[in-house]
């Protein structure tokens, strides 16, 4: 990629009312773009849009906003794919792994009682110490931006994994390890909102990226993004790094291993 003149290019897509309006999210996307690439890239999420399981969006926006802050190199996160055989394996396994990477079980038990009142389509910011929900973005929440991994660089990674090189996996992974990067980053819990992938992870910088087979039923248009977080006392840098961080993901072969 021409480093000159970057592009962070975001597209949003919702039915039913104008989306900032509150109507049905359909779709998001995010990626980095030259200037030469800029309309492959504009199209890229377009048909992303589009041709979506969430259905037919009635407001679509894509927005170009040339970048100006230096690019971060992030490393992937390890992979490892667990399959479960039902949704309630599915989280009794993401529990442990949320326990496994420091958020108390108290907490767990409490963000897993109020999911069904989160219906956002960004990300909800949970504090590990009380449970309480911290972005104060209430039906937003709170959306992860300016990131993308290079498609020839995310070939090589996958081949060398072994890992099929799908388009979810790598936009989830892409933001799994920009939020995971981030020092008050404890664990993020995910499933798609998209009814047709039952997918999800847990992922933290300590257990890597963890994939569970089953985190809800076919059909199921619920999705769930939540980070747990340490206390802090400025959330508005954390968010500013979330919003406004350009960061590429880019997988050095020689040294496999996280790089800032
Ligand atoms: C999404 O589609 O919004 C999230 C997908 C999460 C799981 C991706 C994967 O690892 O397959
Ligand atoms: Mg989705």
């Amino acid at each position: 990629m021409d480093q000159s003149r970057i592009y962070s290019v975001r597209m949003r897509a919702s039915e039913n009312e104008l989306h900032k309006n509150g109507g049905r999210h359909i779709s998001g996307g995010e990626l980095l773009s030259s200037y030469s690439e800029l309309g492959l890239s504009v199209n890229t999420l377009l048909e992303k849009a589009l041709h979506h399981s969430r259905g037919k969006p009635d407001f679509l926006q894509i927005q170009c906003e040339m970048v100006n802050q230096p690019i971060k190199l992030l490393n992937p996160l390890t992979v490892q794919t667990n399959d479960v055989t039902a949704v309630k394996e599915g989280h009794e396994l993401a529990k442990s792994l949320l326990e496994k990477t420091g958020v108390p079980k108290d907490i767990i038990k409490k963000a897993y009682k109020e999911i069904p009142e989160y219906p956002v389509r960004g990300a909800i910011l949970i504090d590990i110490h009380t449970g309480k929900r911290v972005d104060g973005r209430i039906d937003k929440g709170v959306r992860v931006s300016k990131m993308d991994w290079q498609t020839r660089n995310f070939k090589k990674w996958a081949k060398s994994k072994a890992v099929s090189p799908n388009q979810r996996l790598k936009e989830a992974l892409i933001l799994a390890t920009k939020v995971c990067n981030h020092q008050l980053t404890i664990a993020e819990l995910c499933w798609s909102d998209d009814p047709d992938y039952i997918t999800g992870y847990v992922a933290s910088e300590k257990i890597g990226y963890q994939r569970i087979t089953q985190l809800k039923q076919y059909g199921d248009d619920r999705g769930c993004r939540i980070f747990f977080v340490d206390t802090f006392s400025d959330i508005h840098t954390y968010i500013n790094y979330l919003e406004e961080q350009p960061i590429l993901v880019q997988w050095g072969e020689e040294h496999d291993t996280r790089v800032d």
